[in-house]
């Protein structure tokens, strides 16, 4: 698998990351209103996402001269960052989804019909100003939205192929101009109604309805069957804990590519003890197994990603550390079957009952 294949996230920023909507009605609606204009709530929403000359041109007709232009989007733009002043709100899912992505390694780009002094106040007040790997402006562009021109741009600065970029907008003109860059789009119901934003791969309320995991399946839809995102327990053993390894087996996970999300430190008892290993109730070892298992401290955790069940089992080699294949954490150091550094969930079900033994549901991360 493909683990390191470039792919990146489009955003669009007003109404996506940022709250904005209002603001930028009652700005434009404060500079028609001098011109003679009503500009209705209607205007507005048919209008959303377009750049500034275009909603410019539709509302006071072809007549109106660039100059003219270029002065009503200037004071349109000073109206809206007042207007807006410290009421700078993110929307649900936004920020953490973007916090995800960025430690998921995608690439992120930024691109908006808006001006740059917009998005330099609205990502520095929402504290994401450093996210973007590049942001694109509607004046970077010839043709702004529907136009696929500005993603299309974004992609080629981040030198990843338009088929591994994923879109997320709210607008109409940014799903389709999406859908021309031959993009993945995420498109939430923020500003329009989802049956006017079905063009989209994917319609959603909030963004905290998706994960990053959602985002990869978007992007490669054969991986939904081979991929396996599991969690695994893992313990480390008394003999592990009394010879300083802690600190060394995590990181020997972690640089498989697994993600730590619980961690603690606990002295298990008896009762404990039984219930972990509960299967082996019957076998000659139990009792050595339980007394060995509760003799000191240990460390529990646990680990996620792609296979983790198969991938710490792989790596922590047989029961046996004789007979564990060179490399493995066991055959490294293990010193005796029952003195074996390390456990590891033997299969997702287990997992899961195991888990659950040592973490309560909001200890996990
Ligand atoms: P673990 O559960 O600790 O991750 O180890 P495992 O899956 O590799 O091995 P399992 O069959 O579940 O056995 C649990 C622990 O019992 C001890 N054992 N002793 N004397 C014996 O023949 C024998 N067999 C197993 C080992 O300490 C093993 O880790
Ligand atoms: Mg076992």
């Amino acid at each position: 698998m493909s683990k390191s294949k470039a792919k990146a996230v489009i955003w669009d920023m007003d109404g996506v990351i940022a709250d904005t909507a209002a603001f930028h009605f009652k700005a434009w609606h404060e500079v028609f209103q001098k011109r003679g204009v009503n500009f209705t709530k209607e205007d507005f929403r048919r209008n959303f996402g377009q750049r500034n000359d275009t909603i410019i041109r539709n509302t006071l007709g072809e007549k109106v001269s660039q100059s003219d232009i270029d002065a009503i989007a200037r004071e349109k733009e000073e109206t809206f960052r007042k207007v807006l002043g410290q009421n700078i709100k993110s929307l649900p899912g936004a920020i953490p989804l973007l916090k995800s992505l960025r430690e998921y390694g995608f690439k992120l780009a930024l691109a908006s019909s808006a001006p740059m002094g917009n998005i330099r106040l609205i990502t520095g007040a929402l504290g994401i100003a450093n996210y973007f790997h590049v942001i694109v402006t509607g004046r970077d562009v010839a043709e702004g939205k529907p136009s696929p021109q500005g993603f299309l741009l974004a992609a080629q600065r981040l030198g990843v192929e338009p088929k591994d970029c994923i879109v997320v907008e709210d607008a109409i003109a940014g799903v389709t101009a999406c859908k021309r860059a031959g993009m993945h789009c995420i498109a939430v119901t923020n500003t329009h109604p989802g049956d006017r934003l079905a063009e989209a791969d994917l319609v959603i309320d909030s963004l905290g309805e998706v994960t990053v995991d959602d985002l990869e399946k978007l992007l490669n839809p054969d991986r939904q069957r081979s991929s396996k995102m599991e969690r695994s327990l893992v313990l480390i053993k008394p003999d592990a804990m009394e010879r300083g390894l802690a600190g060394t087996l995590l990181a020997r996970l972690e640089s498989l590519g697994l993600r730590l999300v619980a961690l603690k430190m606990l002295h298990m008892d008896k009762e404990l003890a039984q219930e972990h290993y509960a299967v082996h109730k019957e076998k000659p070892f139990f009792n050595g197994l339980v007394k060995y298992i509760t003799s000191a401290p240990i460390v529990a955790a646990v680990f996620e990603g792609e296979r983790a069940v198969e991938v710490i089992r792989k790596a922590m080699g047989a029961t046996d550390p004789t007979k564990a294949e060179a490399g493995t954490i066991r055959s490294d150091f293990g010193l005796d079957i029952e003195r074996n550094t390390i456990h590891g969930s033997d299969s997702v079900e287990t997992a899961e009952g195991e888990i659950k033994l040592f973490f309560a549901e909001d200890e996990i991360y």
